[in-house]
């Protein structure tokens, strides 16, 4: 099932998600959703807290050489660990909660992630590339952070700027209207 992503700057995006302790069918549910969601907004990676699930699972579908996102190289990654981390890579990220926006970021260049799949079992990554950035973006989520607050602050202005800007477009107010007219005919 699609579920709907929730934006910036929704308050469920900067709580912390919980660990998962049950590799159950309703896990099982969680992680296709997000691989629905995920693919139907065409997105590389998200997180639980996305889809206003407040645990600690996420997912990555890189695309590959020919630039197809194959589901075979889906990873579902539960409670995962940075073991280590080394060197420093600059790259231009954006997010599905935080839709046209795109800035530099600096991150780790290599990691090392300790998570459990999808069965519970126990499982060891090394990274490099887009994938190590990935991990670091979607990690970030499950402690309630985004990219934005890991942008410059003349960068962070802009974007508050831009944000406010792009929220001009028609939005919910929330109020309620009353379509009837009040006046009577005679
Ligand atoms: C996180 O990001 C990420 O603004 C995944 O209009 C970012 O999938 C991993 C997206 C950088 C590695 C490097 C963003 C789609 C998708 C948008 C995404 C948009 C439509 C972002
Ligand atoms: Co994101």
């Amino acid at each position: 099932m699609i579920r709907e992503i929730l934006t910036y700057p929704d308050k469920r995006l900067f709580v912390r998600s919980n660990e998962v302790s049950k590799f159950d069918e309703k896990l099982h549910t969680l992680l296709d959703d997000m691989y629905e969601t995920m693919i139907d907004s065409e997105g590389i990676g998200l997180a639980a807290i996305q889809i206003g699930e407040p645990v600690r699972v996420l997912i990555i579908n890189i695309p590959n050489e020919e630039d197809v996102q194959d589901r075979a190289n889906l990873l579902e990654v539960i409670n995962p660990v940075f073991e280590d981390k080394q060197g420093e890579a600059i790259y231009q990220e954006g997010c599905l909660s935080v839709p046209g926006f795109y800035e530099d970021v600096k991150r780790a260049q290599w990691v090392r992630v300790r998570f459990f799949d999808r069965f519970g079992k126990e499982q060891t990554i090394e990274a490099d590339g887009l994938l190590a950035i990935a991990l670091q973006h979607e990690n970030d989520h499950l402690d309630g952070h985004l990219f934005i607050e890991k942008i410059g602050f003349n960068k962070r202005k802009k974007f508050d700027k831009e944000y406010k800007k792009g929220l001009k477009q028609p939005r919910p107010t929330g109020r309620k209207i009353n379509q009837e007219s009040s006046e009577k005919t005679a």
